[in-house]
Order: C-alpha cells, then structure tokens, then sequence
C-alpha cells in the first residue's frame, strides 16, 4: 500500500492569488507538485483531490478507506465548522494528518477550534507549504 492521498478543501484551489500574507506565493499545483516528487523519491505514489463541497470530501474519505497508507488533509475553513467531515475521518481506519499553511492560532477566534483534529492521527500548523511535505514525511517513515 506505497501511496497517499492529499486531501485539499475549499478556496484551496485559489492559493497563490490573493492574501499572500497567510498563504504566500504558491499555488495547490506546487503544493501536489512538491510532495509528489518528494513521495516518489520514497517509492511512494501520490493521489490529489480537491473540492469545494463538503459531500465530495466526505465521499472522497469514504473512498480512501483502507487504499492509502495515509491521508495528508487541509480540510480549510471546514475545519472550524464541519462535524460531518470528523465523523468521516473517524469512521476510516486510515490515518490523517490535518495541515493548515496558515498559523490558524494568530489568527481570528473562530480559526483556534478544529472540529476535525480530534478525529486526526497528528496536525501540523503554521509552517506553509513545508507542512505538506513534512505530513508526507511522517507517513513514508511511518
Ligand atoms: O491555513 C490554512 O491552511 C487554512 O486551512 C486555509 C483556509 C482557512 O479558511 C483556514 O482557516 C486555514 C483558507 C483556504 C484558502 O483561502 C484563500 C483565500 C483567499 C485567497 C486564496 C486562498
């Protein structure tokens, strides 16, 4: 089972386009890019999925079940919102590690609770897009 899944939410597809002070200069494409190459090093291979719509995140972790060695997550502003999309990433038996390229904590209020991460194997906040990579790292040395 050499291959992950990076899980990406909603407006992540507009990275690179606007607020470059939270979420720099790169886009998703770098993002799936970057940690793909880095996985292929390993033997890995790597599957991207984004969406816009909470259903096809739940449907897209649903699927994910039992196919990948884990689950690199940045369910987005979900996050602080979807309890639908916890209970989908508790009711899988594959690892997820929720990322967030912003510091969520220096942020507005409604950003410092996760409905998500106590449903998750770790989260990884605040260090851009090195925090893809570093999630990938976790599950290829795993
Ligand atoms: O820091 C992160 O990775 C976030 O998950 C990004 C979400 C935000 O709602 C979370 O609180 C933290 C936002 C995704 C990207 O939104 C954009 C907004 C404007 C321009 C480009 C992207």
């Amino acid at each position: 089972m050499k291959k992950i899944l990076l899980l990406n939410g909603p407006n992540i597809n507009r990275l690179g386009k606007r607020e470059k002070e939270f979420y720099g200069t790169f886009t998703l494409e770098d993002i799936e890019n970057d940690v793909g190459a880095l996985v292929q090093k390993h033997g890995y291979e790597l599957d991207c999925f984004q969406s816009n719509h909470e259903g096809e995140l739940i449907d897209c972790l649903h699927k994910a079940d039992g196919v990948y060695k884990g689950i690199i997550f940045n369910p987005a502003a979900y996050t602080h919102t979807s309890i639908a999309l916890h209970d989908a990433i508790q009711s899988i038996s594959t690892p997820v590690i929720e990322v967030h390229i912003s510091n969520v904590h220096q942020r507005e209020a409604f950003r410092h609770v996760s409905m998500t991460a106590p449903a998750c194997h770790g989260q990884i906040v605040g260090l851009g897009a090195l925090g893809y990579q570093l999630a990938a790292q976790a599950f290829i040395t795993d």
